[in-house]
């Protein structure tokens, strides 16, 4: 029996009895594809799998009709018209689409890909805002996970400010909130909370937070949470694999 014999046994006597003890911690959530919600019936909770693909379908502002450019102060129908997957609505109707790589002088370079989309709250209270459509709706009573990167310029609004992420029925209203994240004025923060859905909803909206403030914001991301496997487990795992 040569080497590598002997390490297969012993690697089938070791592996054979935590497959029994932890299936599907090492067969379920690990290797099962990510699951797909076609047509959903509302109200009620998918029954496949956890899935582990980005909900949201332009959550880095990459897939538009515009040109590589600095797109300042867009309307909103004008921005929803241009910008795929997204409905914009908030009251000041100034949203900027940076999308060609450089950040625009005000920016850094986006966090991810070349575009990043910039929101603001004026002086006096109107706000950019728009919600995102979804690959499949968010169910009530299903925890997710909700991330992107933000920030802050304050050359023509003096605040840091916040961005707020809210769940909605319509694309054309905020919701209910669920977190806000802030940034800063020399890098990009990121900014990630998981919750438990508390009802069915079809849109993740966002908007500029109370303070006078412009933000610029990338790469959000919205998943449904996974039980995570206990580090110790997997790593007991690991090292029988190795
Ligand atoms: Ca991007
Ligand atoms: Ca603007």
């Amino acid at each position: 029996m040569n080497s590598k014999t002997i390490q297969l046994c012993l690697g089938i006597v070791f592996i054979c009895p935590l497959l029994l003890i932890f299936p599907t911690q090492a067969f379920g959530e690990l290797t099962a594809p990510p699951a797909v919600v076609s047509n959903p019936t509302p109200g009620q909770a998918p029954s496949a799998v956890a899935g582990l693909d980005n909900l949201i379908l332009n959550g880095d502002f990459e897939f538009t009709t515009l040109p590589p450019d600095c797109h300042f102060n867009l309307s909103n129908a004008f921005a929803t018209e241009n910008i795929s997957n997204i409905t914009f609505w908030g009251e000041a109707a100034e949203v900027d689409l940076l999308n060609n790589g450089t950040g625009c002088t005000y920016f850094i370079p986006p966090q991810s890909g070349m575009a990043s989309l910039a929101i603001h709250r004026q002086e006096f209270g109107l706000q950019d805002a728009f919600c995102f459509e979804l690959a499949s709706p968010v169910f009530e009573g299903v925890t997710y996970t909700a991330s992107f990167y933000l920030m802050a310029n304050t050359e023509f609004s003096p605040l840091i400010g916040s961005v707020e992420i809210g769940l909605s029925l319509d694309p054309t209203s905020f919701g209910t909130f669920i977190f806000s994240g802030s940034g800063n004025l020399t890098d990009w923060t990121y900014a990630e909370y998981t919750f438990v859905a508390p009802f069915t909803a079809n849109y993740l909206c966002v908007q500029a937070g109370p303070d006078w403030a412009w933000n610029s914001v990338d790469n959000f991301s919205l998943d449904q949470a996974t039980v995570p496997v206990s580090a110790t487990h997997w790593e007991t795992l690991k090292s029988y694999y190795r």
